[in-house]
C-alpha cells in the first residue's frame, strides 16, 4: 500500500522533470554562450549546465545561489583566475589561464566560493 503510493509519487516526479527539461531546452542550448567575453564563468553542473554565475572582477563570495555548487568553469578573460574554497580567497583550489576551461573540475567539485584575477 505504502509502496505503491511511493511509486506513484516517483512517477509523477519523473513526468514533471521531463516537462521541465523540455521547457528549459532552448536555454540549455545556450549554456556555453551565457559566458560574456571578459568574464570568469562558473556553472553548477558538468559541461556548463545548470546554475550560472560570472564576473569580470575579483569576487570575494559568489553568493548563496552559487556557493559550493561549481562543477564547470570557463575563464573567458585574458588573465589568470584563481579559485578558492572559502570566501575572501581562503584555501586555494587552483587557477585557470586565459581561455582555460574545464567541463568538470577534477578536484574540489562543489566547493568554490571565491575567485580572484591574477
Ligand atoms: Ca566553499
Amino acid at each position: 500500500m505504502i509502496g505503491s503510493r511511493f511509486r506513484r509519487v516517483l512517477l509523477s516526479g519523473a513526468v514533471l522533470a521531463g516537462a521541465l527539461v523540455a521547457l528549459n531546452a532552448p536555454a540549455a542550448q545556450a549554456h556555453y554562450n551565457q559566458c560574456p567575453s571578459g568574464h570568469f564563468c562558473v556553472w553548477q553542473h558538468s559541461s556548463y549546465e545548470g546554475r550560472f554565475f560570472s564576473s569580470d572582477r575579483d569576487t570575494p563570495n559568489v553568493g548563496g545561489y552559487m556557493n559550493d555548487r561549481t562543477t564547470s568553469v570557463w575563464n573567458r578573460t585574458d588573465r589568470t583566475v584563481c579559485m578558492y574554497r572559502h570566501e575572501n580567497y581562503g584555501y586555494p583550489m587552483g587557477c585557470y589561464g586565459p581561455g582555460g576551461s574545464v567541463a568538470a573540475l577534477p578536484i574540489h567539485n562543489d566547493e568554490l566560493t571565491s575567485f580572484r584575477f591574477g
